[in-house]
């Protein structure tokens, strides 16, 4: 990454922020299980978010599409339950500005149609982190333009997707695959997140694009008695060995 007073670097020394498996809790998704996911949050919500302190989880992203108080309780919870049982985590909140800076989340992830990076930068004030989706190779190189000139326009990473086919978003562009996600890591040197219908055997596949990370949800949070992949996920990533 370019070097810059206003924006968060990925610390070469430090575990970086955005590696690895890159966790959305999405309100919407949880929703069809029952507590702890979406509401609840009990014991289990605390085993699960130890789970990822103590397996080495660097960042998470709260997602709620929905408007209203529901969606807020959700994300206030997972936010206290995550600070108390995952000190280190970042914790990205999907959209909304206000809520982030409501619950000290540590950056937001916005969309090309959201709030522009460079506002998202003036609310939330320096060291935050601002994740931006993009979808083409043309909003890749816009980004990375304005990383290497310094612009307060830079974001800190990059989601790129949909790579695969997915029901969890509707509006999403057609799939990219993996050509798409190697050629939009070659055309900048911010992270990127690969995203977009991701399970655990293309984990091994995508962590050799040069994606800094993959964002799931619907193939990580699976319904229960399953439930939370986050071992497994976290081996297929760094071992190429999907388990069975
Ligand atoms: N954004 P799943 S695809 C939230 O292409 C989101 O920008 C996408 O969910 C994009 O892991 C997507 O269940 C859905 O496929 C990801």
């Amino acid at each position: 990454m370019t070097s810059s007073s206003h924006r968060c670097e990925q610390d070469p020394g430090a575990s970086p922020p955005i590696a690895g498996i890159y966790p959305i809790l999405d309100y919407g998704w949880l929703s069809r299980f029952p507590a702890p996911w979406a509401g609840g949050f009990g014991p289990e919500a605390e085993r699960f978010a130890r789970l990822l302190g103590e397996g080495g989880a660097s960042i998470i992203q709260l997602r709620a599409k929905t408007e209203g108080g529901a969606a807020f309780r959700f994300m206030e919870a997972w936010t206290r339950i995550l600070r108390q049982q995952a000190p280190g985590l970042t914790i990205i909140v999907n959209d909304r500005v206000d809520l982030a800076l409501a619950l000290g989340a540590d950056g937001v992830h916005v969309g090309q149609a959201d709030l522009p990076v460079a506002v998202c930068r003036k609310l939330l004030g320096m060291g935050k982190l601002i994740g931006l989706s993009t979808h083409t190779l043309a909003e890749v190189a816009e980004a990375e333009a304005a990383s290497a000139s310094g612009s307060p326009m830079a974001p800190d990473y990059l989601g790129f997707g949909p790579i695969y086919a997915t029901d969890t978003k509707s509006d999403t562009q057609p799939p990219c695959g993996l050509e798409g996600l190697s050629a939009a890591c070659r055309a900048t040197r911010l992270p990127i997140v690969a995203i977009g219908g991701i399970d655990l055997p293309a984990l091994p596949r995508i962590a050799v694009t040069g994606s800094a990370a993959a964002a799931m949800i619907s193939a990580i949070f699976t319904p229960p008695p399953t439930g939370f992949l986050w071992e497994q996920a976290r081996e297929a990533w760094h071992s190429g060995t999907v388990p069975p």
